[in-house]
């Protein structure tokens, strides 16, 4: 009688766990047991024991950590009761800087070993997770000879999360940060994403909105924080925070927040001293000032530097290294410059005025993360400001987590740009690691994509996209192909072929998602509030909320005038990129109507008019997408039925995307161009009203009406 009650169990409990199984909830980090004996040997014989080697040999905390995911990691993959971890002393090696690590075979007591050295006992944990990758890349550990060192210094997470649970732009469930139960009680997930962001090399997270909330700076909350910095450090990331501007008015109960009151400046340093006693190792403060109604130094008069400097000297004091990263995201409604002109204009004047310890953080284009963008000319145009770029991992422009779309390449496009500001090769990306200017200290940003799905990220395709902010972080040059390599084999495990296919279909994500929504350089054509799906028709409120400010579509044309003729905003660029992209022999097609407004009839390099390119061009944004979907039908079998089906619903939801972006934004424009669509674009099947009713009050992640 004893038996079929058991099976009955095991029958329910192997159900249970299957059906869990492939949630996506491992991320990259899966750490499945390697079959086939031969294969397993292989790691078997460096691996039978790990040296830890650091300057001080210490049992911190991180080296625990360290320890703990070779236990869950290579014991797990490799069949075995526990790996043999030996932690040793080793004199530092300047050449692998203060994160950075050496992966070297070495022998013990007669036995094969991997030694992983590091200056810190960070470097040794992402050296010990690059070990991990390897092994679940079934990548040879034989005749190591590794070395990595990170290019930049702080590598952020910025989370826009709210106090209350929401996520600003989020469309992953809500915030991780679970205040009404902290600092008593810790969800054990705050130890699976920590472990995560290390695993990539991320070491720092913003866990508060730039749009920021005071309350946060309130003891209780600092304690709260506290607890969260605590499981945060034993993986090496250092917790920071967003600072409300008017904080000293709304929790301090003083008269004014300006920045040359020596009250305020009282209360901030306080305030800060405070803020370290709670968490030792703070990183610092992100700040959102004079932008979208929050509040700043202008208010009194004062300028951004001023402002960040207030901030920046109680962060510096005591041998402190906190940082202030002060976002050049700002833009103002009073001033009717071309909005995209802005953030020069405010922070050229100010180059040489930051304190040491601020940043100034800069959108990668000067719009605001739209599918594709003319990078910020804010970049290099300020060599004695530390600067730093920002990428939104989450996908607010480019379909929220319901559409795949892999931002590897985007970041890539925009990290090896060319400023030219101190003549060829001065990239986005050494401005960002300071080599450019000669900047010791470096920063770099993400905003998060995360939230309390079972996946974490909503779309399980999305994952890659925190993949490859933290590998670019750590690494600026590489390639978003190999990233879009490593993530795949490491996140399906598939057979080479279909790897492929998945590679293949993220590399050619994005320039899809740009071609059935904005395509040709048009840009903040969305649809109001959420974001989500097309707008080109919002007009009302101020104008830069709008979109023909942007597109500016009439009967004559379409498209922004940026050069001489119009708002001339391409005269903040070097020479070089004038002259590219100020001709329109040399444009590129891609960045056509973001600098110049052109007749429906302009004749493009295709052949085709401007109005046929444009509809050819969203036709072919839904064509890709319909055989996204056909690949993906064709790997059935080649993944789990989970996450399969999974990627099958939302490319299917994709489509249907694609294609009311392509009809509303046709029918809106073919009201200027009066011309016909060209034959092999698909005619619309409801009218243009129909396609402006169309409402989504349910969309998540809208805080307000911008
Ligand atoms: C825009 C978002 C808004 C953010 C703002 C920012 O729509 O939710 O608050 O950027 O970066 O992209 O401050």
């Amino acid at each position: 009688m004893k038996k079929p009650r058991l099976i009955l169990a095991c029958l329910l409990v192997c159900g249970a766990v299957s059906a869990w199984a492939e949630d996506g909830y491992r991320l990259w980090l899966r750490y499945d047991r390697i079959d086939g004996q031969s294969n397993r040997n292989e790691y078997r014989r460096p691996t039978q024991a790990l040296i830890l080697a650091t300057p001080t040999g210490e049992e911190s905390a991180i080296i625990k950590s360290a320890r703990s995911e070779v236990a869950r990691g290579l014991d797990k993959m490799l069949g075995r009761k526990q790996t043999k971890v030996h932690v040793v002393t080793h004199a530092p090696d300047p050449a692998l800087g203060e994160d950075g690590y050496a992966l070297e075979n070495v022998t013990v007591d007669g036995e094969a070993a991997v030694r992983v050295r590091a200056n810190s006992d960070a470097g040794v944990l992402y050296g010990v997770f690059e070990v991990l990758r390897r092994v679940q890349m079934r990548e040879s550990l034989e005749e190591l000879d590794v070395v990595s060192v990170p290019k930049i210094d702080r590598r952020l997470l910025n989370h826009w999360d709210d106090l209350n649970g929401f996520v600003e732009r989020g469309y992953a469930g809500f915030s991780l940060w679970r205040w009404y139960e902290l600092p008593e009680i810790l969800d054990p997930r705050y130890t699976d994403y920590a472990r995560a962001v290390a695993s990539l090399g991320l070491n720092g997270t913003v866990v508060t909105s730039v749009n920021a909330n005071a309350l946060i700076l309130t003891p209780d909350y600092l304690k709260k924080v506290a607890a969260l910095a605590d499981v945060f450090r034993a993986w090496g990331i250092r917790t920071y925070l967003t600072a409300r501007y008017s904080a000293p008015i709304e929790i301090g109960g003083l008269e004014t927040a300006d920045p040359f009151d020596p009250a305020v400046q009282a209360w901030w340093d306080a305030k800060i001293d405070e803020i370290y006693e709670h968490i030792p190792d703070f990183g610092g403060f992100v700040v959102k000032a004079n932008s979208e109604g929050q509040p700043g130094p202008h208010d009194y008069g004062r300028d951004h530097a001023v402002g960040a400097n207030l901030l920046a000297e109680p962060l510096a004091k005591n041998g402190r290294d906190g940082i202030v990263m002060w976002r050049a995201f700002v833009y103002d409604f009073e001033d009717d410059t071309d909005r995209v002109k802005q953030a020069y204009n405010q922070f050229v004047p100010l180059d040489g005025k930051f304190a040491d310890n601020v940043l100034v953080q800069i959108k990668n284009g000067p719009l605001d993360f739209m599918p594709r963008e003319a990078f910020s000319p804010l970049f290099g145009a300020t060599p004695q400001t530390k600067q730093m770029v920002e990428l939104q991992i989450t996908q607010e422009y480019l379909g929220a987590s319901l559409e795949l779309a892999y931002l590897g390449t985007m970041w890539e496009e925009v990290l090896q740009q060319d400023t030219f500001v101190q003549g060829e090769g001065s990239t986005i990306g050494t401005i960002t690691d300071g080599t450019l200017h000669g900047h010791e200290l470096s920063a770099i940003a993400g905003v998060a994509n995360t939230g309390t799905d079972r996946n974490w990220t909503g779309h399980v395709m999305a994952q890659a996209n925190w993949y490859a902010f933290g590998r670019l972080a750590w690494d600026h040059e590489l390639g978003a192909r190999e990233i879009a390599i490593e993530w795949a084999q490491l996140t399906f495990d598939a057979n080479a072929k279909a790897t492929d296919k998945i590679v293949n279909l993220l590399m050619s994500s994005r320039e899809t998602v740009v071609n059935y929504s904005m395509p040709l350089g048009l840009h903040h054509i969305m649809e109001r509030g959420h974001h989500y799906g097309p707008g080109p028709w919002v007009e009302g409120g101020r104008p830069d909320w709008t979109s023909p400010y942007y597109h500016q579509a009439d009967t004559t044309g379409i498209g922004a005038d940026r050069v001489a003729s119009g708002s001339n905003a391409i005269e903040q660029y070097a020479p070089e990129l004038q002259a590219l992209w100020g001709n329109l022999e040399t444009v590129p097609d891609e960045l056509l109507l973001w600098f110049h407004h052109l007749p429906w009839d302009y004749e493009m390099r295709s052949g085709r008019t401007l109005w046929n390119e444009l509809a050819f061009r969203y036709q072919q944004g839904v064509d890709e997408v319909r055989a996204m979907r056909e690949t993906w039908t064709s790997l059935r079998g080649d993944i789990d039925a989970e996450r399969w089906d999974h990627v099958r619903q939302r490319l299917a939801v994709q489509e249907a995307a694609a294609i009311e972006w392509r009809d509303a934004c046709l029918l809106y424009f073919q009201q200027f161009s009066k011309r016909p669509l060209p034959d092999g674009v698909e005619l619309p099947a409801h009218d243009l009203q129909h396609y402006i009713d169309v409402n989504r009050r349910y969309f998540p992640g809208h805080p307000g009406d911008n």
